[in-house]
């Protein structure tokens, strides 16, 4: 199913309508398929599935959290066993191993950074454990190592972020500082990417670029950092909205004016993020949509039926200035 040419509504309701063709169909196990046999004690008409989450590092994370949490339910046909690996790999590495020693049925995580996964993934896939990435993804050459990977396209998120910034600031002569993601993640790694081929020829500067491991005290911290360092700083680009929030703060605290002394362009679209936007702190946000729970229902009772799935689910994301957040607002679901 191309979900690349669906919005967000029409998404979700071809989500929706496809878990509840789906469930009708898997409130029972498909006579055969090894739904529910998992040793994990689950009952034995549920999908037992395994998911290790990044962490608690974000607004961002906290809504990706609350979509899986509330679709992979029992009565949607689920036993959901959920770990926070609070952003360290060798925790979700454990508890990805847990799930195996458990018998789950399915293994769903989000890695916290691309490298180092291979080992483990093959272990899963000696024990007949298939596995599906959400949000982010894994740099392993065999993608016999997973069925699907559901997530945005990162490399466009910065693209966007970098042509808005290119279209309203080129000829101008702007230095720009760099709030990075998690070291070694897929989305700051892309994103960065994405901006910095954005700007590619014209007179728009990069002067610092650090990482503020996606959480909105370390992002103060850096941009705290940056303006003893730099006096002549024109905008941030934050790979999220929470180190966008941060630097706001920071900003504030040298006595200057967050969206018109220092434009702020961020990643994610979140409420906080968007309310900034909607206030005239933050100038411009491109979302990544983290309601990926309806997707991953779907593709695990396809995986689970013996369905064939999709490599690669592209989410569509959209981008908003501070007339599209006022609007927005009232009905944002995250
Ligand atoms: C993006 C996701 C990132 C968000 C951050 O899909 O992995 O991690 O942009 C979050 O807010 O912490």
């Amino acid at each position: 199913m191309a979900r690349t040419t669906f919005g967000r509504g029409a998404l979700a309701a071809l989500s929706a309508a496809a878990l509840l063709a789906l469930g009708a169909c898997s409130t029972t196990a498909p006579e055969g398929s090894d739904a529910g046999s998992g040793d994990a004690g689950s009952g034995d008409d549920l999908i037992t599935i395994g998911f290790s989450q990044v962490g608690a590092e974000s607004g961002w994370r906290a809504a990706n959290t609350k979509s899986i949490q509330d679709t992979l339910t029992a009565e949607n046909g689920f036993d959901l066993k959920f770990s926070d690996a609070q952003q360290k790999q060798e925790n979700q590495i454990q508890a990805i191993r847990s799930y195996i020693a458990q018998g789950v049925d399915v293994i769903a995580f989000s890695p916290v950074v691309e490298s180092g996964w291979d080992a483990v993934l093959e272990e899963a896939k000696t024990a007949g454990i298939p596995v599906i990435l959400t949000d982010r993804a894994v740099d392993s050459q065999d993608e016999t190592l997973y069925e699907s990977f559901i997530g945005s396209d990162f490399v466009l998120e910065g693209e966007m972020a970098g042509q808005w910034v290119a279209e309203n600031f080129d000829g101008q002569g702007i230095k720009v500082v760099e709030l990075q993601g998690t070291t070694g993640s897929a989305p700051a790694i892309d994103r960065k990417e994405g901006f910095a081929s954005a700007i590619a020829g014209t007179d728009i500067e990069v002067i610092d670029s650090q990482t503020g491991n996606f959480t909105r005290a370390e992002g103060k911290t850096v941009m705290e950092g940056f303006l003893q360092a730099h006096d002549d700083i024109d905008l941030v680009f934050a790979h999220n909205d929470d180190m966008g929030l941060g630097a706001i703060e920071a900003i504030e605290a040298a006595g200057l004016t967050p969206g018109e002394d220092i434009k702020i362009v961020t990643i994610d679209a979140v409420k906080d993020g968007m309310q900034a936007l909607a206030d005239g702190k933050i100038n411009y946000i491109v979302e990544c949509n983290p309601l990926l729970g309806p997707d991953l229902a779907d593709i695990a009772k396809k995986v689970i039926a013996g369905e064939s799935v999709e490599k690669r689910i592209v989410v569509k994301d959209e981008a908003f200035d501070q007339e599209a957040a006022v609007a927005a607002l009232p009905t944002r679901e995250y």
